[in-house]
């Protein structure tokens, strides 16, 4: 039975982190046995969240748990992918998870009111006393990446039109298309609700998200995911 290590749910998601909701969406939508715990960084192989144990295996990084996952429970998503969609689904994941993200991280820790509505949940999760001296060091340490990854330099008008263009051409790959290549779920599928709903169900409401609400086709596909996935709440167990 794998471990998944991973944060808090909020807002009516499972996990206020992209990358653990991706993973534990991944999880359900292959059928594999999981329980879920709150993570302890200190534990985790690369030092961030998501990360599993099984067998005395460690595995940090959602992708790479999820090719772990298909060589030791088998790939009932995405074995009769052609080479084609493996090679849109890679584009599509790419474009969320290394540059939506940071829109993601830009929302919830340099808007003033995202942090406000973030910083509560953030420090949550940590022991009580540490929390109120760790918070501020680990934003400043989050506005120094969000600074060096490129996209904190720029002017909210310009970050605003930059993450509209990723939500846009997410939503004109997925078209009416039940799943994001088509009538069955993918493992891309994981990171696309993931992330969507890690923007739409953000409890503020930014431009960003305003955009991303106005995407009728993917705030009906999160919708429809979250029905399949995790109408039950909790982690099979
Ligand atoms: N590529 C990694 C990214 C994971 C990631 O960035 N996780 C964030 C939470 S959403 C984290 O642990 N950040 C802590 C840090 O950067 O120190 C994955 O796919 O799992």
């Amino acid at each position: 039975m794998i471990i998944l290590h991973q944060g808090p749910g909020a807002w009516g998601v499972a996990n206020i982190s992209p990358f653990c909701l991706k993973a534990e969406s991944y999880l359900r939508m292959a059928g594999v046995p999981y329980t879920a715990r709150q993570a302890d960084f200190r534990r985790s192989p690369k030092g961030k969240i998501p990360f599993i144990e099984e067998e005395g295996a460690w595995v940090g990084d959602s992708q790479l748990i999820i090719e772990h996952c298909k060589r030791k429970h088998g790939d009932p998503l995405d074995a009769k992918l052609g080479a084609e969609e493996v090679a849109t689904g890679h584009l599509v994941r790419r474009v969320l998870e290394e540059s939506t993200y940071w829109h993601i991280v830009y929302v919830r820790w340099a808007m003033e009111e995202g942090w406000r509505a973030y910083r509560p949940i953030f420090e949550g999760i940590l022991p009580p006393v540490i929390g109120k001296v760790a918070v501020p060091m680990i934003r400043r340490k989050v506005l120094r990446a969000l600074h060096a990854q490129g996209l904190g330099r720029h002017r909210p008008e310009e970050i605003l039109e930059m993450g509209k263009a990723d939500i846009s051409a997410v939503a004109r790959v997925l078209g009416d298309k039940p799943f994001l290549l088509g009538e069955q779920p993918t493992s891309f599928d994981a990171t696309v609700y993931a992330f969507i709903a890690s923007i739409t169900a953000f409890p503020v409401d930014s431009p960003f998200r305003a955009y991303t609400r106005e995407q009728q086709n993917l705030v009906r596909y999160v919708e429809r995911f979250q029905q399949r996935y995790f109408a039950n709440g909790s982690p099979p167990a």
